[in-house]
């Protein structure tokens, strides 16, 4: 863990033109943190872009200033003197947008994964804190005040990494840093109903056929299914359409870990691992060449057999519901 805050403020305050990188494949921490941080910046007088690699979930664009964030195109020709990453625990986590550090670190690192590995000039990471959102606050509160918009948008990353204030993270930080945010002007409202409630009618098509191939075994405690790219392609989804799904797998009584192994293209998986009270699943998405969170996981296969890696992989984490594995 490396928690000097004070290094990244200062390092901060010095820059005057700050480009803002964020993961590829982002969830509402990742934009959250990304949009905060260039609002913070252009609010002491700075010039500052933000950028992910890749696709942004639609259903965010709904919130302001989320379309601020530009992709790697875009900003080619940007000039900065400070570069800094939010989220990501590892460079490769920022997909392309790594061509825009030319070749050397990001300048600043700000990240809460336990598996980060410390990339940056500064880094900054601790897994203690709920949300990159949460640093972020702690940032912002130091060096501007919060108007509605900007307390709105760090609000989200907050919410959405705690899984709307449920999840073991969601600690005294988290609900104070909130109300802090909702007394600023900021929606839980808008922010949940954004983000929660934009399932179309083709993704509870998928979901119903997900819940078909449903396994349960080790006594209830491990269940686990799969969505292969034929599922995808008939009933009209992406990949993307299948990224919560692993939660409502989740949300079964008895269930420890919840696995969704989502195959697309064909021939590469992606593998999403969640627990619940006490099982460690970051380390067997580790064992498989990805990281994450203790209770949520995941990792990417390239050039597999889908039934192969369930196998693999299912073998795997019936020993992760035992102690110490
Ligand atoms: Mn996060």
């Amino acid at each position: 863990m490396k928690k000097d805050l004070d290094a990244v403020v200062e390092r901060l305050k010095a820059a005057k033109r700050v480009l803002v990188i964020g993961h590829i494949k982002p969830d509402g921490d990742d934009i959250s943190s990304v949009v905060t941080l260039v609002l913070i910046l252009r609010k002491l007088g700075k010039v500052a872009e933000g950028c992910i690699a890749g696709e942004i979930p639609w259903f965010y664009k709904d919130l302001a200033d989320v379309p601020l964030i530009k992709n790697v195109d875009d900003l080619r020709d940007f000039e900065y003197d400070t570069s800094v990453t939010v989220d990501a625990s590892e460079l490769s986590r920022i997909g392309d947008a790594v061509e825009l550090l030319k070749g050397k670190k990001p300048d600043v690192t700000i990240d809460h994964h336990q598996t980060n590995v410390g990339f940056g000039e500064i880094d900054f990471y601790d897994s203690a804190y709920a949300a990159a959102a949460v640093i972020i606050y702690e940032i912002g509160k130091q060096l501007v005040d919060y108007d509605a918009r900007l307390a709105e948008i760090n609000l989200l990353g907050i919410a959405t990494d705690t899984g709307f204030f449920k999840y073991s993270n969601t600690d005294y930080k988290v609900f104070s840093y909130a109300a802090e945010l909702v007394k600023a002007g900021a929606s839980i409202q808008r922010i949940s109903s954004a983000v929660l409630e934009h399932r179309t009618l083709n993704e509870v098509k998928l979901l119903s056929e997900m819940f078909a191939k449903l396994h349960i075994e080790e006594d209830g405690k491990l269940a686990w299914s799969y969505v292969s790219t034929e599922m995808l392609r008939h009933t009209g989804c992406t990949e993307d359409d299948a990224g919560g799904l692993v939660g409502e797998i989740r949300s079964m009584y008895g269930v420890e870990i919840a696995i969704l192994f989502i195959e697309w293209p064909e021939g590469d998986v992606h593998i999403s691992f969640r627990s619940k009270n006490y099982a460690d699943v970051s380390k067997v998405a580790l064992e498989f060449g990805g990281g994450g969170h203790v209770r949520a996981a995941g990792c990417s296969c390239k050039g597999v057999d889908l039934e192969e890696m369930i196998n693999k992989v299912v073998a795997r984490t019936r020993q992760a519901l035992k102690p110490d594995k």
